[in-house]
């Protein structure tokens, strides 16, 4: 019978979306999501991303399983690539359109643009360590450059959660930082309950960062949009950047604000579609 489904990446975050808009669960389980991620036995993909009927007034409810089967509360990239594919799925592509979508990080809103580019409201951060959820500072405090001991060395980080939780780390030289070594560490590190996505940022000036990132549940990424805006913030509180800045991440940049009035972050970038394929 087969499995349709549609391959999207945000500047190399890539996602095989499914159609499950006639059902509230998801049609495949974290196991066969592993299997379709495979690079050499499956499709091959960082996650997969489900569109599920709306809840709470939404158009959509997105959910997302890793690479690994676990499942993240909120995928920037994803959401950027989900608005694309929903549009198609509607046959309204190439329109300006704005939806509400349903996530575990609450509700999330997505604008296609008449240029391509997607622009996110991701909501407010948080920023409550208890709440990241991280054990660096007590429950009601921010863990703004708090020192954390992995390999070591001890690293001043910073942490935020988008909906889902970030471990941010400013360093002279991203280049230079031995990612698949160190990020694991980050992750699976006590100080981090439910473990934690990682990131490595230079400050190049105060509107621009490049980042790295080690993704919680899908290791070294080219892209993490949910990562992005933590970077943003993170810089913002420790005085390293402006509101609004670019954040150059390998598979290219995302342009991201912290709006001061509104507590809100937005991202703008793109979302490319790939191909569709029938699996099985
Ligand atoms: O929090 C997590 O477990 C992440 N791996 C989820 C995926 C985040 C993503 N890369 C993004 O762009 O925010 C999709």
């Amino acid at each position: 019978m087969g499995l349709a489904f549609a391959k999207y990446h945000g500047l190399g975050n890539d996602f095989i979306l499914l159609d499950n808009r006639d059902r509230p669960e998801p049609i495949v389980s974290p196991a066969e999501a592993v299997q379709l991620c495979d690079r050499h036995f499956g499709i091959g993909a960082d996650g997969v991303i489900f569109v599920l009927p709306g809840q709470n007034g939404a158009d959509y409810t997105m959910r997302i399983f890793n690479s690994d089967g676990s499942e993240p509360e909120m995928c920037g990239n994803g959401i950027r690539c989900f608005a694309k594919y929903v549009a198609s799925l509607e046959g309204l592509e190439n329109t300006e359109k704005a939806y509400q979508v349903h996530t575990l990080a609450g509700m999330i809103g997505p604008t296609l643009r008449a240029d391509g580019q997607v622009t996110v409201d991701m909501g407010y951060p948080i920023l409550d360590a208890e709440q990241v959820p991280t054990t660096l500072a007590p429950a009601g405090d921010k863990a703004i450059a708090r020192s954390l001991s992995v390999a070591g060395h001890d690293w001043s980080v910073t942490a935020v959660s988008m909906g889902n939780p970030h471990c941010i780390t400013f360093v002279e030289d991203v280049a230079a930082i031995d990612l698949s070594a160190i990020g694991p560490q980050f992750e699976h590190h006590p100080a981090f309950p439910q473990r934690t996505n990682t990131e490595f940022v230079e400050v190049v000036r105060p509107d621009y960062l490049k980042m790295r990132v080690w993704e919680r549940g899908a290791g070294i990424t080219l892209a993490c949009g949910t990562g992005a805006c933590a970077t943003l913030v993170a810089a913002v509180l420790n005085g390293r950047s402006d509101r609004s800045a670019t954040v150059e991440l390998p598979g290219g940049p995302l342009q991201i604000g912290w709006e001061m009035i509104s507590n809100r972050v937005h991202m703008t970038g793109p979302a490319t579609f790939v191909f569709n394929g029938v699996w099985g």
